[in-house]
């Protein structure tokens, strides 16, 4: 921290993330614990967007995400963005190994849910509720806040280049 005057920023953003943390939902599966999660808003009529969340793993056993339901879009899946020489490309993931005592982070250039097919607009402000079958805690919903922007989680990706995805 070598200029001060940035002290007061971080401070008003630490604040800011306590009162978020404060009012933000997590649901709780057994021993996984969803959290952080939103939607991307879909741009005109762009029919993709993707969804962010983080899945801890409080259990002795390691768990999978099988698969994901919206009923916001023809089709949801796990996919993973990857950037090598510079050139993005994503793929689809295969099954998300949450481990046991562990924690996986979907965010934007890595890990996330893609929706595609969507039925109609995502609204920045709504909820969308979704579901995420896991081989152990078997079906879970959960909503996500749709927004506007959404940030990498700051777990070591926030020097990141940011991607759509
Ligand atoms: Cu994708």
């Amino acid at each position: 921290m070598k200029d001060p005057t940035m002290r007061p920023l971080l401070l008003a953003a630490f604040a800011a993330a306590l009162a978020g943390s404060a009012k933000a939902h997590e649901v709780k599966a057994g021993p996984l614990t969803l959290g952080n999660l939103a939607v991307r808003a879909s741009i005109g009529a762009v029919p993709t967007s993707a969804a962010y969340l983080t899945i801890d793993n409080a259990g002795a056993a390691p768990d999978r995400l099988l698969s994901v339901d919206c009923a916001c879009a023809q089709s949801a899946m796990a996919h993973r963005t990857e950037t090598k020489g510079g050139i993005s490309s994503m793929d689809s993931a295969a099954a998300v190994v949450i481990p046991a005592h562990g924690k996986v982070t979907f965010q934007p250039g890595g890990l996330h849910i893609m929706l595609m097919g969507l039925k109609g607009p995502l609204k920045a402000g709504g909820m969308q509720e979704m579901t995420l079958h896991f081989e152990h805690a078997g079906a879970v919903k959960a909503g996500f806040h749709v927004r506007d922007v959404i940030a990498a989680a700051d777990d070591g990706m926030a020097g990141m280049p940011r991607m759509k995805h």
